[in-house]
């Protein structure tokens, strides 16, 4: 298998950690966002919406989308360690989580990036107005996050789950944007980042 990824974006990190989890071996090509490779012809060829990550497998065939990425592997290459949960109920818990994770923290911490950092500046059409918009969404999100994982270790539960990858690698990239973790406002939050990041996976 081989993966199409930059090491310093958000979505390939999942796809890394999840097969860190796993243990399954892969090779990689970088695609570099900040040299703009990853609208190159060749990778466009690969996926047309020029985004990473890219999973080809060894047949030739070709996944896009994190977590279509993920699903696939657990599925068809290694089950274990489950990520995607095993009974029903489980599986709606990690699914429904996931999509928060996805939808509440990656998505706005993404378009606070986008629409605010230097990096996209000349780019692409930034708003500085809706990166606000997104900001003050996320204070709330943050609050969720916390209160939700008071009672819990883990996003979706008792136990470790692709909710906490996804989770994990929309929070650490809110960093670039200055948007953190304030322990003494978020100690749940806090708490939770200092168990998941301590996994080896995260070094992914
Ligand atoms: N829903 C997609 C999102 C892919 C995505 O937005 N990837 C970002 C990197 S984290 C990207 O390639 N950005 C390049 C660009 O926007 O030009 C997934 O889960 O894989």
């Amino acid at each position: 298998m081989l993966l199409y990824h930059d090491l310093r974006a958000p979505n390939p990190r999942r796809v890394r950690m999840f097969l860190a989890e796993k243990g399954v071996a892969y090779d990689t090509i970088e695609v570099s966002i900040a040299a703009q490779a990853h609208q190159s012809d060749a990778f466009r060829a690969k996926n047309p919406l020029a985004l990473l990550p890219v999973l080809e497998l060894d047949d030739g065939r070709v996944l896009r989308e994190s977590m279509a990425i993920c699903r696939y592997v657990e599925e068809a290459v290694q089950p274990e360690p489950n990520l995607f949960g095993v009974e029903p109920w489980e599986r709606a818990q990690i699914e429904m989580w996931n999509r928060h994770a996805e939808l509440e923290l990656l998505w706005p911490i993404s378009q606070v990036f986008r629409n605010s950092h230097e990096f996209w500046k000349g780019r692409l059409k930034q708003s500085p107005e809706f990166a606000e918009i997104m900001r003050e969404l996320l204070v709330d999100r943050f609050e969720f996050f916390d209160h939700s994982l008071a009672t819990r270790p883990y996003v979706a539960g008792e136990r470790f789950s692709v909710a906490d990858i996804t989770a994990l690698c929309a929070l650490d990239f809110g960093r670039v944007s200055k948007l953190r973790i304030d322990p003494t406002k978020h100690a749940s939050l806090a708490a939770w980042h200092a168990r998941v990041s301590e996994r080896p996976s995260a070094k992914a």
